[in-house]
């Protein structure tokens, strides 16, 4: 008999308890609600370079010799992206005589908001030896183009900028170049410039 008492005593309390369970649950039915921010994007900028293969390019250069000293000619860089890009420009041999390569020099010069090549408002870039060209140079903008992004040296979203080049064989060459010829690639880097105000997300 008492263990019969003791079943129903714990019985009753188990009843108790999950009836104070039930109680508990409805005490945290409290109201809710919510609302939603929805269409959130995330997208990248497009970094696009584009050249005109402008007057003089790529240079055809035939039976120079020493003393040589040829015409301006100049290849536009354009931003066709989204974003501000800063372009950088460096040379590659490609074939022929490393000689001629190395006594060739090069100009580089930006144009200024002229656009116009060999004139007073040309920003000089390099001005030497092809061969030495095999590290990057950036193409520092003029003012004019500053103010798209900011005090950085970037050429903003759909603006251009004229790259101007000339080449030269030295009087000093001498006969180690008699006969020779070259093969070179120009290649134009693009990097994402460092945005300014209204310069966009970058
Ligand atoms: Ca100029």
């Amino acid at each position: 008999m008492q263990k019969r008492s003791i079943a129903k005593i714990i019985a009753s309390i188990a009843i108790i308890a999950g009836v104070g369970l039930i109680g508990i649950g409805a005490t945290y039915a409290y109201f809710t609600d919510q609302a939603s921010i929805p269409n959130n994007q995330v997208s990248t900028g497009n970094l696009d370079l584009s050249l005109d293969h402008s007057q003089g390019k790529p240079f055809n250069l035939v039976s120079i010799c020493p003393g040589f000293v040829g015409n301006w000619e100049w290849v536009n860089l354009n931003n066709t992206g989204n974003i501000p890009m800063d372009a950088f420009v460096w040379l590659q041999k490609t074939g022929g005589s490393t000689v001629l390569y190395n006594q060739l020099m090069i100009q580089l010069a930006e144009s200024g908001a002229d656009h116009l090549c060999g004139t007073g408002d040309d920003v000089q870039i390099y001005n030497g030896p092809l061969g030495d060209l095999d590290q990057i140079h950036e193409v520092k903008t003029s003012d004019v183009y500053h103010h798209a992004c900011g005090p950085n040296h970037d050429i903003g979203p759909g603006y251009h900028q004229t790259l101007c080049q000339r080449i030269s064989l030295p009087s000093s060459a001498g006969n180690d170049v008699n006969n020779q010829s070259v093969t070179f690639t120009e290649w134009i880097d693009a990097e994402q410039g460092l945005c300014g105000v209204g310069c966009g997300g970058c």
